[in-house]
């Protein structure tokens, strides 16, 4: 979507320009007198903290008269998107603000004059860790994306004071360390303090008219959380557009009770303010675990009223007519987190804006839209009835309308009851509960899956029936990755190298990516090629030795599986086959084996004792392996703590070999997967998520593919030959008894026993019956890895052909198929 010109008032050149210019001179006396008049220090003084500050905000400045040009237009009529998600994972901005508004060599150079490294002070900035994993980085994708393809949206969130731990290790443990990244200021962020919504919660409701139906009720609050607003800008590429941000920040409608602390009650003056805001006090660390608890809850409507009241708030002002609002926003909920909206919009159309029930069905039927993330049991959210009674009734009251409306006509057709049963709201085969996905469901007007085998098992399996009532909803949106991020600021050197090649426009068109094929067999290229990789490894293995004390040669094998700890994702398949290598190794030491670094890095959700187990038998293997001399030069094993995005950028660029294999079937999409394909990474993986379609376009020959499909996993489950040992290979037998036989615990031999005994009596992610074929395919990779030209070529490949996954592509799809607006 183009601005009007008249909007435009510096359209100079491609680049944001302020009044002023940007040259390093300019951006010298701008940082200093950042530096004076905001952080009240001198250059004499500064720490780099103070450098870091003034620099955001000198920076920032560049950005804000284009963020008031994109208000207006976003403003102007043109329907907007409000994404609304519980988490952002947007990790540091610094880089990214200067790598889109295309200053970062000019702001390396006006610093530099002040004698200070740009690269040193990005370094200071805390991660935006407002996420788990890969929900959250999408998230945040898809906002750059939307600003860089001029998409008028508003992210919706929570400000969390505390965002995902901090991981340290103890002795190999995890230790979850609380992160504080607003401890010393946000330069990115504004306060708005006129912005404040109430949210209420508990309490009971009236009947005041004597009409029937679900009209008429007055909800009376027990408690009422204040919303309060914080922006910030969401810089798109080359600066030509800048979305908002919006996040709330929970606070008390009476911060003290003056009564109570005048009395002497101190803390009890307090209470209502510190239960206030809890809410926005930390993210809720699970990622695909069960999250069944009171505060999650209030978190999820704290954050989605608020942004329903703002998004009416301004509907009303600009347009009037709430009949209106499909026509000029479009809702993202991504995931079931968001999904009280379908309850709250209607709540707010018919009990504060009194519209008809149909009326507020049909406008918030044509405005919500859900992304659904998994179909893990364990993580399709549901509510207890009883609890959903108590904090929000009225909410169940209209849910309870929803259902029955949806409902009748299959009662009066005289359904089948199992049918009935399935596609209902509330689930009651065991207690009654809310089944959110169900409720995202009937309250949207498009559901999409996040890659295509996603899609295709969520219309087999979790949503069949509901498949079946509404058969044109499902749809598929294959994830995407920002290109700005995971290539051009991650990989300056591989950027550099493709510019050079392939001029500029790569910068503006993942498309052109693909033109690098004709140089994937050129030796000089791959040479080149070759160099830039080696470049970012060195970087890694200066950090690595950093942070583990462990050496890693920058030439060997760098095989990388990076993402949260989880069985599904089944590290411990790596591992064990880590451990099989190591038999192999010193029972054959002369053999030419490839130098291979396994490298691990991964959070555990803190309650998830055995996800922190197989964190502590990676560093038990690494200490075990790292200090054998048989296997130096061949085998080393590094465990990198605290994964964020910011490691992430340091890892992915390189990597040469990218582990994706989850159990096929369970991962829904993957993204990280995409990321390191992007930068030259060759995939070992399952047919699982995005893999499949990762594969499609890289070309069989240059991914090493293993194992169970999905459908095969389903038949293997049903024989239960999951459950029989029978079956293991005497690899595998072997790698588990060495995990048991102490030499990698021999402080405490029995230490994984149990890890060894879930395998055995029930290996629900098929450990061990993909364990032979991902043995093999490793053997291949080595095989491969020999012939360096080969390998080149395939890295180069991978490169080249995976310009699909950028996520301007995958929001050009929501913009057309679901969201409905011109891009
Ligand atoms: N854990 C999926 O498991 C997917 C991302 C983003 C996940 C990933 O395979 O790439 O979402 N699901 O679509 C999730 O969070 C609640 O479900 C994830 O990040």
């Amino acid at each position: 979507m183009q601005h009007d010109e008249a909007e435009i008032t510096f359209a100079a050149s491609e680049t944001a320009q302020p009044a002023e210019g940007n040259g390093a001179e300019v951006f010298q006396q701008a940082i200093l007198a950042k530096l004076t008049y905001n952080v009240g220090t001198n250059p004499a003084h500064a720490t780099d903290h103070d450098w870091f500050t003034a620099t955001a905000l000198a920076v920032r400045d560049r950005v804000m008269d284009r963020w008031m040009v994109s208000k207006g237009f976003n403003q102007a009529g043109h329907k907007h998107i409000c994404y609304f998600s519980l988490e952002f994972l947007i990790g540091q901005l610094l880089s990214d603000t200067l790598n889109n508004l295309r200053l970062t060599d000019c702001v390396r150079e006006a610093l530099a004059g002040l004698g200070v490294d740009l690269d040193r002070i990005r370094a200071i900035e805390p991660d935006a860790a407002l996420g788990n994993g890969g929900l959250g980085r999408l998230a945040a994708c898809f906002m750059e994306s939307m600003a860089s393809l001029e998409l008028p949206a508003y992210g919706y969130g929570i400000r969390y004071e505390h965002g995902l731990f901090r991981q340290g290790l103890r002795d190999g443990w995890q230790q979850e360390l609380p992160e504080d990244w607003l401890v010393r200021g946000n330069p990115w962020e504004f306060e708005r303090s006129d912005l404040v919504y109430q949210v209420p919660f508990g309490g009971s409701i009236e009947k005041m008219s004597t009409s029937g139906g679900p009209t008429g009720f007055v909800w009376r609050p027990a408690e009422t959380v204040q919303a309060a607003a914080f922006d910030t800008p969401v810089v798109g590429w080359r600066g030509r557009h800048v979305n908002t941000l919006r996040l709330w920040s929970a606070r008390a409608a009476e911060p003290l009770r003056l009564d109570a602390f005048n009395s002497g009650d101190h803390v009890g003056a307090l209470a209502d303010r510190t239960k206030a805001e809890a809410i926005s006090r930390v993210l809720y660390p699970g990622d695909e675990t069960e999250a069944g608890r009171e505060l999650r809850l209030r978190q999820e409507f704290f954050f989605t009223s608020a942004s329903l009241q703002d998004l009416l708030a301004r509907h009303t002002r600009l347009h009037g007519d709430l009949n209106t609002l499909p026509d000029h926003a479009a809702i993202q909920m991504n995931d079931t987190h968001p999904a009280l909206a379908v309850a709250e919009l209607m709540r707010l159309l018919i009990d504060e804006h009194a519209l008809a029930w149909d009326e507020a069905w049909s406008i918030t039927t044509r405005t919500l839209n859900y992304t659904n993330h998994t179909l893990m049991p364990e993580a399709l959210e549901r509510w207890p009835v009883s609890l959903m009674e108590r904090l929000l009734p009225r909410h169940l009251q209209i849910i309870y309308h929803i259902n029955w409306l949806h409902l009748e006509p299959l009662i009066r057709r005289s359904a089948d009851v199992e049918l009935i049963k399935a596609v209902s709201v509330i689930d009651e085969s065991q207690g009654r509960y809310v089944r959110m996905g169900h409720l995202a469901f009937i309250g949207a007007h498009k559901v999409n899956g996040v890659s295509a085998l996603h899609t295709g098992l969520m219309r087999q399996t979790v949503f069949r029936d509901l498949n079946a009532l509404y058969p044109d909803r499902i749809v598929n949106k294959t994830n995407g990755i920002t290109f700005r991020r995971w290539l051009h600021q991650a990989n300056p050197q591989l950027t550099h190298l493709l510019t050079r090649e392939l001029g500029e426009a790569v910068l503006d068109d993942p498309g052109a990516l693909i033109k690098l094929e004709r140089l994937a067999d050129d030796s000089a290229f791959q040479d080149c090629f070759r160099n830039q990789r080696h470049a970012s490894k060195v970087n890694l293995a200066k950090i690595v030795a950093e942070r583990t004390g462990v050496q890693i040669d920058p030439g060997a094998l760098f095989d990388v599986h990076i993402k949260r700890i989880h069985e599904y994702k089944r590290q411990i398949l790596n591992i064990l086959e880590v451990i099989a290598l190591y038999d192999a190794i010193r029972s054959e030491p002369e053999r030419n084996w490839v130098p291979r670094v396994k490298i691990f890095a991964g959070k555990a959700a803190a309650s998830y004792h055995r996800a922190k187990l197989i964190i502590k038998l990676a560093n038990d293997v690494a200490r075990i392996i790292n200090s054998d001399p048989a296997a130096s030069g061949r085998l080393k094993v590094v465990f990198l703590p605290n994964y964020n995005v910011s490691l992430a950028e340091v890892i992915i660029p390189a990597a040469d070999l990218s582990e994706q294999i989850s159990t096929a079937g369970m991962e829904a999409s993957g993204t990280g997967n995409m990321k390191l394909a992007l930068n030259g990474a060759l995939t070992i993986g399952t047919l699982d998520g995005a893999n499949i379609e990762i594969r499609e376009c890289v070309g069989a020959d240059n991914i090493f593919i293993f194992g169970m499909t999905a459908e095969e996993v389903e038949t293997y489950r049903k024989a239960q030959m999951h459950r029989d040992r029978s079956r293991w290979s005497p690899r595998f037998e072997r790698a588990i008894n060495l995990m048991t036989s102490g030499i990698f615990s021999p402080d405490d031999p029995h230490r994984f026993d149990t890890l060894a005994h879930a395998l055995s009596s029930d290996d629900a992610f098929m450990v061990a019956a993909d364990f032979d074929s991902y043995w093999a395919t490793q053997r291949r990779v080595d095989e491969l890895w020999q012939q360096p030209s080969a390998w080149s070529r395939a890295s180069v490949l991978n490169t080249s052909r995976v310009g699909w996954f950028s996520s301007d592509r995958t929001i050009r799809e929501y913009a057309d198929e679901i969201w409905k607006v011109p891009v």
